[in-house]
């Protein structure tokens, strides 16, 4: 750990732009600043958290860089509980990069990915799920998912981990009192309270982690293909989903030969959604290997929407596509329905009774509605709402509140076994060590590597 020097990075993204940002965070910010900024009063005298208008000069030719804005923080209140400066200048590559040299050249050290944010756990002013909280807010993609982020960064998942975590060292110290008093019957009294009591933790965990797939969704999105025949509309479907003319849509079978994907955000959730090639028997080199690959796409998906020809019928081609899905959550869409008798497409809605058809026509803009509302309830069970729940999002924070809710059952499983309140306790001091490694009152050096290194550099 360096926590004792100075750090300094480009918190902008590379390339150019109106501004760029170059933020120190460290013992040495101010003395560095004070050297390259030039404004119209000494840096020193500047008030903290005020913005100040002047000139970078090059302390050692003089020449001057560029004309800034600077910010100064006084700790503790700030990102880090550091000293902090930020400079806002021309978001050119060569001022930016030069800036950094200067200000590295005074005594400052490149920050690594996350560094800053690091400092601010370390520092204590956020725990580790919350600086988890920093990345996701970073890297959200939807609307939705971007609030469960700014909730977890807000601490709401934290406290009900802390509460919980509370709880059960609370009920360790219960127990250790007990050890000293040798009467069975203390023992008894007290094997019950934690008994009642670790259950009733354990449900409240477990009722967060259901949480976790709805989480997960909102963060890493839907995997989702579409799959039929030649010529059911595939591809135009795609097209009218992402709004954009991505796919090559003509009346000849056979014409999209290779997957494409775009991102589309469904009512909150980010899909990515996948127009292959039509699945037929087929000895064009091509196109078989275009086959090959929707296969591929098909085992890698979260859902397969899987379409038929409202006016051709349910072909044998139609079951074997359907019988190379059956383990996936499945959408089925008789398409063209405006090219059919009602008559016929009943026919057909009989046949697919099993898998809740819906009709479609691409062309009418029909049925388009029910199919993003059969894929929201596929996937999300009632309203999506990050605001009035704490949605756990992340596999590390998921499988921790596993461990803890295995070590409860085992300690459970062990008084009703009857054995001996210290056995029990060390199932409860390790389902305590499983969540404080989620907050980060336990973690390993090593974790937190791999937490902070998933940052962008200048976070
Ligand atoms: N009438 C009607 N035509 C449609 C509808 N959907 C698609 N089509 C037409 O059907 C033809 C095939 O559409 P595509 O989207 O290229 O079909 P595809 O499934 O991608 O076909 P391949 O790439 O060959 O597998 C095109 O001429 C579309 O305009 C629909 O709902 N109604
Ligand atoms: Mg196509």
């Amino acid at each position: 750990m360096y926590m004792e020097d100075t750090i300094a990075a480009i918190s902008t993204p590379q390339g150019t732009g109106g501004i760029g940002i170059v933020r120190i965070s460290g013992e040495k910010a101010f003395a560095i600043a004070g050297k390259v900024f030039r404004g119209k009063k000494p840096f020193e005298q500047l008030k903290s958290h005020t913005v100040s208008l002047g000139k970078i000069i090059d302390p050692q030719s003089g020449a001057m860089v560029d004309e800034v804005l600077l910010s100064k923080m006084v700790k503790p209140h700030t990102y880090t509980r550091e000293d902090i400066v930020e400079i806002n200048c021309h978001g050119g590559t060569a001022v930016i990069r030069k800036i950094l040299e200067l200000v590295i050249k005074e005594g400052a050290r490149l920050a690594e990915p996350g560094e800053f944010t690091k400092r601010a756990f370390l520092n204590g002013r956020i725990d580790l799920s919350q600086a988890e909280a920093v990345i996701d807010l970073i890297n959200s993609k939807t609307k939705e998912s971007s609030r469960a982020a700014a909730a977890q960064l807000e601490g709401k998942l934290s406290r009900k981990l802390k509460a919980a975590r509370d709880r059960l060292i609370e009920l360790i110290a219960h127990m250790e009192v007990t050890f000293d008093y040798p009467e069975h019957d203390i023992e008894e009294v007290t094997g019950r309270e934690v008994y009642r009591e670790t259950k009733e933790i354990k449900e409240t965990l477990c009722e967060l982690a259901r949480g976790f797939e709805k989480g997960r969704i909102l963060r890493e999105g839907l995997n989702a293909v579409i799959v039929g025949r030649p010529n059911v509309g595939k591809s135009s479907l795609l097209n009218e989903l992402s709004g954009k003319n991505r796919a090559i849509v003509t009346d000849i079978p056979g014409t999209t030969r290779d997957v494409i994907e775009e991102y589309i955000d469904m009512n909150g959730i980010p899909v990515r959604i996948v127009d292959t090639a039509g699945i037929r028997e087929t000895s064009d080199v091509v196109e078989k290997i275009g086959v090959e690959r929707t296969q591929k796409e098909i085992n890698e998906a979260d859902l397969v929407i899987m379409m038929v020809d409202a006016a051709e019928g349910i072909k044998e081609e139609d079951w074997a596509i359907l019988q190379t899905v059956r383990d996936k959550k499945l959408v089925v869409l008789i398409n063209k329905v405006d090219l059919a008798e009602q008559r016929v497409i009943g026919e057909i809605e009989e046949k697919l009774a099993g898998y809740g058809p819906i009709r479609t026509s691409i062309k009418e803009e029909k049925g388009l509605d029910q199919l993003e509302n059969a894929i929201t309830r596929l996937f999300v069970k009632g309203e999506i709402n990050p605001n009035s729940e704490v949605l756990v999002t992340n596999v590390r924070h998921k499988s921790l509140m596993d461990d803890a809710v295995r070590s409860l059952s085992e300690a459970m499983a062990s008084y009703e076994a009857g054995m001996p309140l210290d056995c029990i306790a060390i199932d409860i001091k390790n389902a305590a060590e499983s969540l404080g490694q989620i907050t980060g009152e336990s973690v390993s050096e090593d974790v937190m590597h791999r937490i902070f290194s998933r940052f962008c550099v200048g976070k």
